[in-house]
């Protein structure tokens, strides 16, 4: 039996390959799902799809998986049954087709692993069959076949059909041309067979994660953090977004980008903010969200040096810190009770909870004038020398009662409380005036 194309149908068909492969062919759903064609149907079918034309293009990557012309002058890669070659004969525009004759299969395996939507387009034609007699073409799902269509046209027609869900991302696939022809003068002519898909999958991981969750580093106004670095099978390269979900002080989203890492800065010290990262390919799809990842800028340390023992504290506590040992020491400047100094720097980033050492003021320290009367002049030097003081005005006086070269008296007095290093003025005998 010999099928022609009615003129309706060579007018759609004359369409499709003016549309250059921009137009998905409406041949292949009439063939897969109408039979026999209704001519109202196949103008909406070819409205629909002019519709279709207009519409803007996914932003998808449709890629040819796999495809063979035969130029190659055999059947390499293809598996096969019966009479199965290569030849001159079975060619549509160029040197080679594939040809079946008689009885046979040809079938050939192409994972579809990261595509989906997948396409297989192919020219084919019959020659000499009988009623009864096909062409089958069919593609493997991994369990079952699934026809795409069953032929006896005999005129070259260019075939393009959409595989169901089964066929994404499948490793299993494969696609398969049939004959059930009895006789050797009966065939099947194939050329130009192309398997095509989308990339409709974001990179891995998927969900995005963090490698390096958000540190603090140079100072206190900046959190680093780092995605897990994501691929993509078909659309590289990876962009990440790193977004801050507490609308914290300061904070900012990365947008995306191809760096997987990311610096927040401007941010306040000492505060938590939480951030996520989400990855998509080159063509837009977008991954989920990651989970929420939090990191605390360091605590900076503030200058208390002069506040009150409270105040000083108080601060401390308020920057995040805490108050570590408490020493007290004299000062002649910085007044009682008031922080003499602290042991970490003012303006430095540390650690929150790092604890701060202060050193409180006694005053100005005061000592007790020891009694140096009846002392060499040079033990009482040393004695006041002892109790931080010093000697003052050295006079000499006559003395009946005190020997030559001791004091006879000192000033201040003994027991007088005085600034430290006051100089204590004393008087040494001269002895007995001899007259
Ligand atoms: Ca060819
Ligand atoms: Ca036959
Ligand atoms: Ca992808
Ligand atoms: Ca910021």
């Amino acid at each position: 039996m010999k099928t022609t194309l009615s003129l309706v149908e060579r007018h759609h068909s004359d369409i499709n390959r003016q549309a250059n492969g921009l137009l998905r062919s409406s041949k292949g759903l009439r063939y897969a799902y109408m039979h026999p064609l209704k001519v109202q149907t196949k103008i909406f079918i070819c409205l629909f799809t002019l519709c279709a034309l207009l519409l803007p293009a996914a932003s998808v990557y449709a890629g040819t998986i796999w495809n063979d012309d035969f130029e190659s002058g055999d059947l390499s890669g293809w598996t096969t049954s019966g009479t199965a070659i290569a030849s001159t004969d079975a060619a549509n525009a160029d040197t080679y087709g594939g040809e079946l004759n008689g009885t046979a299969w040809m079938e050939r395996a192409v994972s579809t692993a990261s595509y989906t939507t997948i396409h297989v387009k192919y020219d084919r034609k019959t020659d000499s069959m009988d009623t009864g007699e096909n062409l089958y073409v069919e593609w493997f799902d991994g369990s079952d076949w699934n026809n795409l269509e069953t032929t006896q046209d005999p005129n070259w027609i260019s075939q393009e059909y959409t595989c169901a869900a089964n066929a994404d991302n499948n490793t299993n696939f494969k696609i398969r041309f049939l004959t059930d022809a009895n006789e050797v003068t009966e065939y099947a002519y194939l050329d130009t067979v192309v398997i095509t898909g989308t990339d409709t999958f974001p990179p891995t991981p998927n969900p995005a994660t963090l490698a390096s969750t958000p540190t603090n580093i140079f100072g206190s106004e900046n959190l680093a953090m780092s995605a897990t670095i994501g691929s993509d099978a078909l659309s590289e390269p990876v962009e990440y977004y790193f977004a801050e979900t507490t609308g914290g002080p300061g904070a900012n989203d990365s947008g995306w980008r191809t760096a997987n890492s990311y610096l927040d800065s401007g941010l306040l010290p000492n505060t938590t903010y939480t951030y996520t990262v989400q990855m998509r390919d080159a063509v837009g799809n977008t991954g989920t969200v990651s989970v929420g990842y939090s990191g605390t800028t360091q605590a900076l340390v503030p200058d208390v040096v002069g506040l009150t023992q409270a105040a000083a504290e108080a601060n401390i506590v308020a920057a995040g810190l805490t108050v570590g040992t408490v020493t007290t020491d004299y000062s002649d400047t910085v007044a009682l009770n008031d922080v003499i100094s602290q042991n970490l720097t003012a303006g430095t980033s540390v650690p929150a909870g790092t604890s701060v050492n202060l050193v409180i003021s006694l005053g100005v320290q005061m000592v007790t004038v020891p009694d140096v009367v009846g002392l060499t002049q040079v033990v009482a030097g040393t004695t006041l020398t002892a109790a931080q003081l010093s000697t003052g005005t050295v006079t000499t006086a006559y003395s009946d009662t005190v020997a030559t070269g001791l004091v006879i008296s000192q000033s201040p007095i003994a027991t007088t409380s005085v600034v430290h290093d006051t100089t204590v003025d004393i008087e040494v005998s001269l002895g007995v005036q001899m007259v």
